[in-house]
């Protein structure tokens, strides 16, 4: 078989790449590993920046994103005592959309069976092949036989631990990583959130975050150290814990009721540092990873898809490969960024093993600096907002 793009991985990155080449006239096959309903039902991200809305625009699969998102012109810093509103939209005239990515997946998975996109699922074995030549090819299995498709480009969007990251010779990237010690133990409930905006909170018993999927759907986190097991959580216990968190404030607004989704993702920053080999560009999660605090993990993977796109896109109209040997520089530029603003968060909002009380001073001291500073909230508000492509 042969194709122009074949991507691996069919997840937001995916997918979103597939819909802009295709509706370019590229002949792209995406290859996933897992079936559709796996895919379309894990539960991750909630936070789309105007970039990522943009995107789905230009894709014509903005409809229900539109009639369903909740537009949130701010968020919240907590203290345990008080909220320090981040005026978003005040600051920056632009806001953020509230909308959770298994929605996202099912507006591109559906757009992609209608607009007849090739996409297959349950694809094993996926091994690469020849990825720095002008004819890179990649063989796996399907429905129990093997499959060669030679393509002229391969874009590795096969998250964390997909292989296409690891088709790069080790000599040709540099890995920059650090693990955190804790991860975050998220809850999904069908009860009313308990405030309409989202509540980043730093207490002395740790970290928590109130967020929401709709007027009727809340997502709550807190973080627990590394190692943590999900037994050890019961709801009641995990109520109570953001109960206390949260600060009296958003505590008398929450509501409890039983968890529909309840897991623990570990938190990590990392970057693999250089996106492309030859004919093998990566997007998304399988070139970065961002600790959750700032939500910049799918927004990301939506700006490095438009990048790529618009370097093969270029590559295809014109016959130059200016786009392509520019994708790495342009994608990192805003990936740095992105890194620095969620670690940064990180560090203001978690405790930490080795923390004294000077570092907790520190972070008392940030919080009510940005509490009085307009320019503090401003740096806030435009990075949460996601910076210009
Ligand atoms: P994905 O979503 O991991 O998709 C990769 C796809 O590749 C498939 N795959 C393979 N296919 C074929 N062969 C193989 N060998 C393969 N190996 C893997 C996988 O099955 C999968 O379908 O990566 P992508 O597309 O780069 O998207 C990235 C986002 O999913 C991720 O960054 C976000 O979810 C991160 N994230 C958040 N991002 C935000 O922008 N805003 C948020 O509010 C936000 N909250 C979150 C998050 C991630 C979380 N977790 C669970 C890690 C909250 C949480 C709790
Ligand atoms: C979520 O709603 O899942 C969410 C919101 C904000 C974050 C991370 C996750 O920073």
């Amino acid at each position: 078989m042969r194709t122009q793009v074949a991507i691996v991985g069919a997840g937001p990155a995916g997918l979103m790449l597939a819909h802009l080449l295709s509706a370019e006239g590229l002949d792209v096959v995406v290859l996933e590993c897992q079936a559709p309903h796996h895919v379309q039902s894990r539960i991750r991200a909630g936070v789309l920046e105007p970039v990522t809305v943009d995107i789905m625009a230009r894709l014509g699969l903005d409809a229900r994103l539109r009639a369903e998102g909740l537009v949130e012109d701010g968020f919240c810093l907590a203290d345990g005592e008080r909220l320090i509103r981040i005026d978003v939209a005040g600051l920056t005239g632009q806001t953020v959309t509230v909308y959770g990515q298994s929605e996202i997946q099912r507006d591109l998975m559906a757009a992609a069976d209608a607009r007849g996109i090739d996409v297959r699922w349950q694809v094993k074995d996926i091994v690469l092949h020849d990825v720095d030549s002008d004819r890179p090819w990649l063989t796996c299995r399907l429905d129990g036989h093997d499959l060669q498709i030679d393509a002229d480009f391969i874009v590795g969007c096969d998250g964390f631990h997909g292989v296409a990251r690891r088709a790069i010779p080790a000599a040709i990237g540099t890995v920059h990583e650090r693990v955190y010690p804790f991860g975050w133990l998220g809850i999904l409930a069908d009860v009313p959130p308990c405030h309409h905006e989202l509540i980043y909170a730093s207490h002395p018993r740790g970290f928590a975050l109130a967020s929401l999927r709709s007027q009727i759907r809340s997502r709550y986190y807190i973080d627990v150290p590394t190692g943590t097991r999900i037994e050890d959580w019961p709801d009641d216990r995990l109520w109570d814990e953001l109960d206390a968190r949260l600060g009296p404030h958003a505590a008398a607004g929450i509501s409890r009721g039983p968890a529909i989704e309840k897991s623990i993702a570990p938190l990590r920053s990392f970057v693999f540092e250089t996106m492309r080999h030859g004919r093998l560009l990566l997007c998304g999660d399988a070139a970065h990873i961002v600790p959750p605090t700032g939500a910049k993990g799918l927004n990301l993977a939506a700006s490095d898809v438009y990048y790529a796109a618009d370097a093969l896109i270029g590559w295809y109209a014109r016959g130059d490969g200016d786009g392509i040997a520019g994708y790495v520089p342009r994608a990192l530029a805003r990936v740095w960024k992105a890194e620095r603003f969620s670690w940064s968060l990180t560090r203001l909002l978690h405790r930490f093993p080795e923390d004294t009380s000077f570092d907790r001073a520190m972070q008392i001291a940030e919080l009510d600096y940005i509490a009085g500073s307009r320019a503090a909230q401003l740096t806030i508000a435009e990075n949460y907002i996601g910076l210009p492509l």
